[in-house]
């Protein structure tokens, strides 16, 4: 029936057909990224500790597993050290899209909602195992989403660990120890209170000036955890420690919603799936550093107080009474009871 011309133009139509659907993406597949498929991709992620941190080896652990799992069309780049700026200022560029990532505590967050101050409150987890079935379960999960709602996607709970008080002035057994002492917090109103119901001086500062200020004598004492103490060299300054384990910092990594809803679903489930990955090697680092560092502490003639914590459990109840209002009876009950 067909002529053989006739068929000729029929196969030629037909291949220009099949090459504009494959061009123009018509055929349903969606481009490999915003950016165009043959663009590689460049993700900044900051945050403000040291470059032989956990926090650094796991965002670097990260970012491999992103390059490998996008055939090489996403790359990391990890800051450290507040290279891209503080916390808060961080996880501001995350909202104004000027930022990718950033892995940061959970405490600095409570400027920016609410939902994050249940675990904020002193003593709230046993352990970091029982800490990591509330934060990887449906409460963390749930609290994490909320974070949409200010243009940040929240990835995973990554782990900055129990916090511990140094100080250069006084052996700290018991909280009354602690009394008109000058202690730099993080920002956040829940651990500002629980060191003034102690009888401490709060002063909130960013991590980034800490060092200096403790080296100047502006402030007596920090807290945080073992990692981060040896780390950052706070043994340098600081020739006092009680293991006082207080606060636990969760660190959750973050991405701006502008930048995670511009890429393709496939990068998209690539960024999700090394963040887990990820998350765990970091935790499982934090855990080796808590061991291995307090050894090295001691040999740098850091004066290490295994404390009775029950005192200081005892001492910061008033902070539940105050805070139960505002984070809601019923969701410290849940993440005291899922813990059991
Ligand atoms: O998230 O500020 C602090 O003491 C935190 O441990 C630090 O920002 C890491």
């Amino acid at each position: 029936m067909f002529s053989k011309r006739k068929k000729g133009i029929s196969w030629l139509l037909l291949g220009v057909l099949v090459l504009m659907l494959g061009v123009t993406g018509c055929g349903g597949e969606k481009p490999a990224a915003s950016t165009g498929s043959d663009q590689t991709i460049t993700i900044k992620v900051g945050h403000v500790l040291a470059p032989d941190h956990p926090y650094t080896i796991g965002l670097k652990k990260f970012g491999e597993l992103v390059e490998q799992k996008t055939q090489g069309k996403v790359k990391v780049e990890v800051f450290h050290s507040s290279q891209l700026g503080n916390e808060r200022d961080m996880i501001e560029a995350l909202q104004l899209g000027t930022q990718q990532m950033a892995l940061v505590s959970t405490a600095p967050l409570a400027s920016f909602t609410k939902e994050f101050l249940v675990f904020d409150l002193p003593f709230i987890f046993n352990d970091s195992q029982s800490a990591h079935k509330v934060l990887d379960g449906e409460i963390g999960q749930g609290i994490l989403n909320s974070l949409e709602s200010q243009g940040i996607i929240g990835l995973s709970y990554w782990e900055n660990g129990f916090r511990h008080v140094t100080n250069n002035t006084r052996p700290i057994n018991k909280p009354e120890d602690l009394k008109g002492l000058k202690i730099r917090l993080m920002e956040n109103p829940i651990h500002m209170d629980t060191f003034r119901t102690m009888g401490a001086d709060p002063t909130p500062m960013a991590f980034g000036e800490l060092f200096t200020a403790l080296q100047q004598g502006t402030i007596d004492g920090q807290e945080n955890p073992i990692p981060i103490i040896w780390t950052s060299k706070f043994y340098e300054v600081q020739k006092q420690l009680s293991l006082t384990g207080h606060f636990y910092a969760a660190a959750p990594l973050l991405v701006s919603k502008t930048f995670f809803d511009g890429l393709a679903p496939e990068y998209q489930n690539a960024i999700k799936e090394a963040s887990i990955e990820a998350r765990d090697y970091e935790r499982d680092l934090i855990a080796q550093q808590e061991t291995e560092f307090l050894g090295k502490l001691k040999d740098q003639g850091v004066n290490v107080i295994e404390v009775d914590k029950s005192l200081f459990k005892e001492a910061v109840k008033p902070v539940y009474s105050k805070y139960e209002g505002e984070i809601g009876k019923d969701l410290i009950d849940k993440v005291i009871s899922a813990q059991q």
